[in-house]
């Protein structure tokens, strides 16, 4: 096992990694911006480096600060967590290239993942179902027009290094195919320095569901079952679940296993999510594949009992997976909320600055990753998710009870946060008889604005 780990990141994963850095008898070490002098999560680190100014660009996404982090505390390793540079092969490169242990994927699985086509090449080959559509990159936009004839409308034009909703156009027709083709190969262009698209079936009305896996470096994957995540606004989730409510066992069984396959067969280390859409007939279709530990990893971890963040180190030292498939079990449900420091009545505006009221729920089956507390002051520059609440019980209904129990009692303020939100969507109809898509929340936040407009 490493003797010390750099963790290249902030705020409540920093300190999720912290956690398993103690279990595991690893020194962390904490990098940090100016804007992040004196957070929370850094009282808990063996050691702390400032590595530059409050933007991101000048501090968390500084390669050589970060090397030089490492280097001048002699970490064996570095930890990205999420966001940030946790799915930059370049920096997994330099890692490497400069003597450090990158904890997550070699930089090769990572690039045959990232790129969306290459990565559905390969789930073709491996049999996990994906959308029908081009094969490749489009070179010619008659061909593509052609695909989409066969395939039928709508189609969806997606950016190959894309990821997050960004370089996509939905087509009705081919006219719209031919405009949304030229306008997303820009958008990727500017975006990601890589103007690629690919065009393949449109599905509406579809459900968010994606599986964790879990590879080391001796030819091993697992999955962890999956999670559904169609709450969502704007692609940015707000609630999580695990399993998903409704899923014949059998196909679940299927797709996990599809999802598990592909990543053994990328030579994939650590975690990494396959998403797909469902629809209502449950089919299953990849969209892509995350290489990195994922917000809502904590669903998981609570209803299968695997520290996700603790293994993932152990592979990257070179451990087996200390469990196999059949280890793998289902136990109760589980759901996680993001507490956001946002107002929801107005626009969801990140709300910066003090916070002098908070009080943490607590009881049976309540998890609680967050690096906040009264007197921390929220820095204005990231992302603006404080913590999470995680909720798990033996069945849904009950998790669903206990978990606005705990919203209620969870007290923030003056900060609005998505706290009350949080209660009144999991009273929506469509969310509590496990129905809801991945429109529902924008669907019911239009229709209540319109309400308290009449
Ligand atoms: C789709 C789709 C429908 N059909 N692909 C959005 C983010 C990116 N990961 C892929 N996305 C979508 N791809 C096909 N073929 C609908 C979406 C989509 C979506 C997917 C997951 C969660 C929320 C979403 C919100 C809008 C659109």
């Amino acid at each position: 096992m490493f003797k010390r780990v750099l963790i290249a990141n902030r705020g409540e994963i920093a300190l999720r990694i912290i956690r398993a850095c103690r279990e595991l008898g690893v020194e962390a070490v904490c990098v940090y911006s100016s804007a992040d002098k004196g957070g929370p999560w850094l009282e808990q680190a063996d050691r702390t480096i400032c590595i530059g100014p409050g933007p991101s660009k000048e501090s968390y996404l500084k390669i050589e600060r970060i090397i030089a982090a490492a280097e001048v505390s002699h970490a064996e390793a570095i930890h990205p967590g999420y966001g940030f540079l946790s799915e930059n092969a370049h920096f997994a490169e330099v890692c490497r290239a400069s003597g450090f242990e990158f904890i997550g994927p070699s930089p090769e699985a990572m690039n045959a993942l990232g790129d969306k086509v290459n990565c559905k090449r390969l789930a073709r080959q491996t049999g996990t179902p994906v959308f029908p559509g081009t094969e490749d990159a489009i070179e010619d936009i008659d061909e593509a027009v052609k695909v989409a004839a066969e395939i039928e409308y709508p189609v969806i034009v997606k950016a190959r290094a894309g990821g997050g909703g960004r370089g996509m156009r939905i087509a009705r027709d081919e006219a719209e195919l031919r405009v949304g083709i030229d306008a997303a190969r820009q958008e990727a262009a500017a975006a990601f320095g890589d103007g690629g698209v690919y065009v393949e079936k449109f599905l509406e009305n579809a459900r968010h569901f994606e599986v964790q896996t879990m590879g080391d470096k001796h030819g091993h994957a697992v999955h962890l079952y999956e999670r559904d995540c169609s709450s969502q606004r704007r692609h940015q989730k707000l609630i999580e679940e695990a399993p998903a409510p409704g899923v014949d066992p059998k196909k679940r069984d299927r797709v996990c296993e599809s999802a598990a396959t592909l990543i053994r067969e990328a030579k994939y280390s650590g975690a990494a999510t396959v998403e797909f859409l469902m629809d209502r007939h449950q089919n299953f279709y990849m969209l892509e594949v995350n290489t990195r530990v994922q917000v809502e990893h904590p669903v998981t971890e609570m209803i299968t009992g695997v520290d996700i963040v603790k293994t993932g180190i152990r592979v990257a030292a070179g451990e087996e997976l200390p469990f196999t498939q059949k280890d793998i079990h289902i136990n109760g449900h589980a759901i996680e909320v993001r507490i956001n420091a946002e107002d929801p009545d107005r626009g969801f505006m990140p709300q910066a600055g003090l916070i002098e009221t908070y009080a943490a729920p607590g009881g049976p089956g309540v998890r609680l990753d967050s690096h906040a507390r009264a007197g921390y002051r929220i820095p204005p520059n990231y992302d603006s998710m404080i913590g999470k609440l995680i909720v798990h019980a033996p069945d849904r209904a009950t998790c669903i009870e206990r978990l606005k129990g705990a919203l209620r009692e969870f007290k923030i303020g003056p900060v609005k946060t998505t706290i009350p939100l949080h209660l009144k969507l999991l009273d929506h109809p469509d969310f509590r008889a496990g129905s809801h898509d991945i429109h529902y929340v924008e669907r019911w936040l239009k229709e209540t604005a319109v309400a308290a407009k009449a």
